[in-house]
């Protein structure tokens, strides 16, 4: 039976395609599709305008992919591709979804993971990392791995193991953004930092201290690693419940953090409490606000910047960077994109430094099928 698949996003667009595929597509496709001469006479590589059922009329450009292949391209939207896939399903096509699509379309599982992550690619640098991978790296290095291992090569796969362990924490930041929180006393500048680095107006900035209440949340990336930036209440003893639930929604996002900002206003004294804050999150960033009004303290150290003139925030993404990517992969360098796959090289790195060969291989075999 020929399954069919949208192969383009759901939602808004001007085109959509729908890839027809598997024993008797042409016909199936034919049975609805009416073209100019038999769809079937058609040479491969053919491009056609047809026209869809009988009734609906809608307008399709179809290309002859292969003897068992069709690809059909009509309007974008959901109405179109809609109709489209309830007729092909009423004329006998199993209709599935694209990630099975995509699945099918590659032989070695670690580079159809790879493809199939990449529509969710939030940037260029993280979709040119999981090209890479959807080119072969990651399989390539495992398999390199193995040759090692079966060799008896320990130190030098051990070395290679930790390597693509460091990447990896970068690697499962490929389709889900690092969660950065910016927190601090109130009024030190928090939501005026957000602002800046976001490039424009998202949180409310006022003079008067307590002015955030609710988490504010953005998505931006700082080169090229995608980041989700949170604004949060700033925090000291309240009395007020509202301001005091904001607080505590603070304290919860402080600590689901990849990375901290603790924002002190330099126009004030370092706080006994800020060093409790500082103590709190397990990776932060110290940032001094405000140093276009004063002078930052020396200690403890941090990266001044300024909201208002822009001083200092190339210096603070680059810090922050640094926190979050402390080695950028290479291009075209291996780099394992899931849990699981650290999971496993973090295993077979075990066994290899406790001398169980066989046992590293069999993870290694694992990883290479993608399991
Ligand atoms: N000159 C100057 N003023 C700033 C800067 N950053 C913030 N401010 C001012 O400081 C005050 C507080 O700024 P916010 O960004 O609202 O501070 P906050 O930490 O979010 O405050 P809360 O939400 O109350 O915790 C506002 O009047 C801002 O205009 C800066 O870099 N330079
Ligand atoms: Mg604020």
């Amino acid at each position: 039976m020929p399954r069919a698949a949208l192969i383009t996003p759901l939602g808004r667009s001007a085109i959509a395609c729908i890839a027809v595929e598997g024993k008797g597509a042409r016909q199936v496709v034919a049975s609805e599709l009416i073209t100019r001469r038999r769809l079937e006479s058609y040479p491969e590589g053919t491009l056609a305008l047809g026209r869809w059922g009988h009734t609906e009329g809608e307008e399709v450009v179809v290309r002859i992919a292969g003897d068992d292949r069709v690809e059909l391209c009509c309007h974008g939207g959901t109405a179109a591709p809609s109709l489209l896939l309830q007729r092909l399903a009423a004329a006998g096509c199993e209709i599935e979804p694209w990630q099975a699509w995509l699945a099918r379309q590659y032989t070695n599982p670690l580079q159809a993971a790879a493809a199939a992550m990449l529509p969710h690619a939030r940037t260029l640098r993280t979709a040119s990392i999981l090209l890479d991978q959807l080119a072969g790296a990651l399989t390539r290095e495992v398999q390199e791995l193995y040759g090692l291992v079966a060799a008896g090569a320990a130190a030098e796969a051990a070395s290679r193991l930790r390597t693509l362990l460091v990447r990896s924490r970068a690697g499962r930041h490929l389709d889900v953004p690092f969660l950065v929180v910016l927190v601090g006393l109130p009024n030190a500048g928090k939501s005026s930092l957000l602002n800046a680095l976001l490039g424009y107006p998202r949180a409310l900035v006022h003079a008067e201290a307590g002015t955030t209440r609710d988490l504010v949340a953005a998505e931006t990336a700082l080169s090229g690693w995608p980041v989700r930036l949170v604004d949060t209440a700033g925090i000291r003893g309240s009395s007020d419940p509202i301001e005091a639930a904001g607080i505590e929604l603070a304290r919860q996002a402080q600590g689901k953090a990849d990375l901290c900002l603790l924002v002190h206003d330099a126009t004030r004294a370092w706080q006994p409490a800020e060093d409790v804050l500082l103590s709190q999150s397990g990776c932060s960033l110290v940032v001094h606000a405000k140093c276009d009004l004063a002078v930052p303290p020396e200690q403890p150290q941090g990266v001044a910047v300024s909201s208002v003139t822009g001083a200092g925030l190339a210096e603070l993404i680059e810090a922050a960077v640094r926190c979050l990517v402390p080695e950028s992969p290479p291009g075209g360098g291996a780099v394992p994109f899931t849990e699981a796959h650290a999971a496993r090289l973090e295993r077979t790195l075990q066994h290899v430094e406790a001398g169980r060969h066989a046992a590293a291989l069999e993870e290694l075999n694992l990883l290479r099928h993608n399991q």
